[in-house]
């Protein structure tokens, strides 16, 4: 018997997670039996979350698809029962036989795409698959159900997703945690946040919900769903009343104070308070401290922004480090996201210039419900890869219905039967990161890096790479688009003139390190000088806005204004143990979740006669779902929270969540209203 060789090899998380970890794995015999946080990366400092230290049960996971599967004739959709297994050229004759029917009969235009950040990699998320479906004239996909509003809001403010280094915020001597989970949702801003706490920093979570976060935090502020605009406003009124900005900053970096200090007037601390929950002495306090203590950091989350007034919320929160001076000293800022710095080549990549019909019809990824059933052409081949619309799209009842259309054919490519399996008629294996090259780059933190394969493809998996590059051969496109390596790809990706913050990282210099640090050219963010709204300066007063319909000014605008005028506002988060529905079917992880509940005030809890571990009926014209009661203080009286994107497969009793979402799209950027949800509760019979 010849001894085990074991090796270690570096790799890259590549889950949809801002910290981006570097990660130091263990493979004996080719295969991995342990994961750890690389501990010379400059952010994973050797540090990494409990989901992805357990990751290789998921790459060797019993249930882990191996092979292409379609379903009987005959058999019908809404199960996992009925598939039979064929070989990739039995699923690629399917394929191309029925895109070749569908074209000639009805248009490109029926082929529509479903994809998001199942895996972030560069190649795999939005490289070969976008420049397929580019070539092929498919219906696109506006990819707007995660930041998109937020993004747009912080965009007309500060030009795109440009903030501070995440490691210059150990220099922070007060940290605003706003509308963001940290604690489970961006762990190594806990660990600077805790150094900065070290050095004597402050931290203050503003949120809806009494969470991990709150708990960490030095002071907790419960707002009502829906309202930091307001919040925001009032923290300006008082500042400029009080005489706490830097006048200096505002005259050269910023366009537009008198206009934003007129409006901030009319939100006084008692106004804002009845809007926001907020006490207004503490909105006072919250102020007096803002304008004293410098440097001073935000980190703003996406709580804030999946509501009908996102955009909003999250354009005003981004004035207020600019009424403060804050962007000029170390440690001072705000980070929304950071990928401005990370822009790649993405024409180059995606090749939009492909289409044979730049007019093609743009699809909402929110809308895939509606998109389903009353589209014109109708969609009659749905692709889901680095997706699983059956559980995080809003509106479940809608989408499922679509889904179960007999003349929709729908693909899906992930490494397990999904809830979105189930409406299959043809299910694809797919690698998991770790068999595969790639590029990844952070939203979050300043480093790019390159990922080589660190074991062997399992069963007969392919990679999105792979798959696109396949089907674009038998298709029939033209090889010197398609027929190409990885590491072509990630060469043309890299080659990004207009992009500075990209001087000086090469293919090269990745390959032998590993990683490299997006270039800021010495300074300590875009703010002052690179910005590149229309002034070049910081928007307080947004022409860009006024010309799309918005109002130039920050403003509050109430949530919900088309739900159903039910008592309870609903917000569905993410929880602690999944990545969005990834991770659900793990049992490690969904045991530490136990079961999904629903946090509710105590004395809603009373008023409805409920206790703790009561199971209740949350219903809206959307649909139902029944789910056990959490009562308590984590909320506010009239919000109810329930976190995590459970499976129902497994799961027996867990309905998805998204039932009760809308389709709705939020203020900006065509986002998603997934926490302005309107809803009402009666106790349940079982
Ligand atoms: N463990 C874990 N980590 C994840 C994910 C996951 O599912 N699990 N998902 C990843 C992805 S895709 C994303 S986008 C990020 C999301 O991570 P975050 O940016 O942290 O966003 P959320 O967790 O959606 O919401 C953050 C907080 O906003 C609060 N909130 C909701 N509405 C409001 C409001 O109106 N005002 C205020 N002030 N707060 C509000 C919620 O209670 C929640 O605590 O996390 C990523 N990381
Ligand atoms: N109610 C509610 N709904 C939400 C949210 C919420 O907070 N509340 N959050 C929203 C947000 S912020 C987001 S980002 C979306 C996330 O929505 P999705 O991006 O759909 O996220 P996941 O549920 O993680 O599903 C990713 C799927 O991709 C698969 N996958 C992983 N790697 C690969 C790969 O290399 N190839 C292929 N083909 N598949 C792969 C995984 O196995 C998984 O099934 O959900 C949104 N939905
Ligand atoms: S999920 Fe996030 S925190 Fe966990 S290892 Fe991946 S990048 Fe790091
Ligand atoms: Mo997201």
């Amino acid at each position: 018997m010849t001894a085990a060789t074991t090796t270690t090899a570096r790799s890259v998380c590549p889950f949809d997670c801002p910290d981006t970890c570097s990660l130091s794995v263990t493979i004996e015999d080719g295969r991995i039996t342990a994961i750890d946080g690389d501990s010379e990366h400059p952010v994973t400092q050797g540090a990494i979350c409990n989901k992805v230290r357990h990751l290789h049960e998921r790459v060797y996971h019993p249930e882990r698809l191996q092979y292409p599967m379609r379903r009987k004739a005959g058999a019908g959709k809404g199960t996992l029962d009925g598939f039979e297994r064929i070989s990739w050229d039995e699923a690629y004759e399917l394929m191309t036989a029925r895109m070749r029917h569908t074209i000639r009969e009805h248009g490109a235009e029926a082929i529509l795409p479903y994809s998001f950040y199942g895996n972030m990699g560069i190649l795999n998320a939005e490289g070969m698959d976008r420049r397929f479906f580019h070539r092929l004239g498919a219906s696109r996909l506006d990819r707007a159900i995660c930041n998109a509003a937020g993004s747009a809001g912080y965009r007309y403010t500060m030009g795109g997703s440009f903030g501070i280094d995440p490691e210059d915020t150990v220099h922070s001597k007060l940290i605003l945690v706003w509308g963001c989970n940290i604690v489970s949702t961006n762990m190594h801003q806990v660990v600077y946040a805790t150094e900065a706490r070290k050095r004597g920093a402050r931290i203050v979570h503003i949120d809806v919900h009494r969470n991990r976060t709150s708990a960490w935090a030095d002071e907790f502020i419960a707002v009502l769903p829906g309202t930091d605009t307001a919040l925001a406003l009032g923290l300006m009124h008082v500042l400029i009343k009080e005489g706490l900005t830097d006048k200096k900053f505002l005259a050269a970096h910023t366009v537009g104070y008198e206009e934003l200090a007129a409006k901030a007037a009319e939100y006084t601390p008692e106004r804002v308070s009845g809007i926001t929950g907020v006490p207004a002495d503490k909105i006072v306090a919250l102020a007096r401290e803002y304008g004293a203590v410098s440097p001073s950091f935000i980190r703003i989350g996406n709580g804030l922004q999946h509501h009908d007034n996102g955009g909003m919320a999250i354009r005003t929160i981004a004035c207020l480090p600019a009424l403060t001076g804050q962007w000029s000293i170390l440690g001072g800022g705000a980070i929304k996201g950071n990928s401005g710095y990370s822009e790649l080549n993405n024409d180059g990549l995606e090749r939009p210039d492909l289409l044979p019909d730049p007019n093609v019809r743009t699809i909402n990824m929110n809308q895939l419900g509606d998109a389903l059933l009353d589209a014109e052409p109708p969609v009659r081949i749905l692709f889901v890869y680095n997706s699983n619309p059956a559980s995080v799209a809003p509106d479940q009842n809608r989408v499922r219905q679509g889904l179960m259309r007999d003349d929709l054919f729908t693909v899906v490519h992930d490494l397990f039967l999904t809830d979105t399996c189930r409406y299959a008629d043809l299910v694809l294996p797919a690698t998991s990161h770790f068999e595969n090259p790639d590029l990844y780059a952070s939203y979050w933190h300043l480093y790019m890096q390159l990922h080589e394969p660190v074991i062997e493809t399992i069963g007969e998996c392919k990679s999105n790479f792979t798959l696109f590059r396949e089907l674009a051969l038998r298709m029939g496109f033209e090889p010197e688009l398609f027929d190409l390596t990885e590491e072509e790809m990630i060469r043309e990706a890299l080659d990004c003139p207009s992009n500075p913050s990209l001087a000086g990282i090469t293919y090269e210099k990745l390959a032998a390190e590993g990683w490299a640090k997006l270039n800021l050219g010495g300074s300590l963010s875009a703010v002052p000088g690179r910005l590149p709204t229309s002034s070049g300066k910081i928007e307080l007063y947004s022409e860009a806005m006024k010309l799309a319909g918005l109002p130039p000014v920050p403003e509050y605008e109430p949530i919900a204004k088309e739900e159903e005028p039910l008592p309870f506002l609903l917000v569905t988060g993410p929880n602690h143990s999944f990545i969005n529905s990834t991770f659900g079917n793990q049992s490690r992880l969904a045991k530490l979740e136990k079961r999904p509940a629903l946090h509710m005030n105590d004395a809603d809890a009373e008023t409805l006669g409920v206790r703790t571990g009561d199971r209740v009926i949350v219903r809206n014209g959307r649909g139902e779902v029944r789910i056990a009661v959490k009562a308590g203080a984590d909320v506010l009286p009239g919000v109810l929270v329930t976190q995590g994107l459970w499976w129902e497969e497994g799961n027996e009793g867990v309905q998805a969540i998204n039932t009760l979402t809308s389709q709705r799209l939020a203020d900006m950027g065509g986002g998603a209203t997934f926490f302005s949800t309107r809803v009402e509760v009666t106790k349940g019979s079982c």
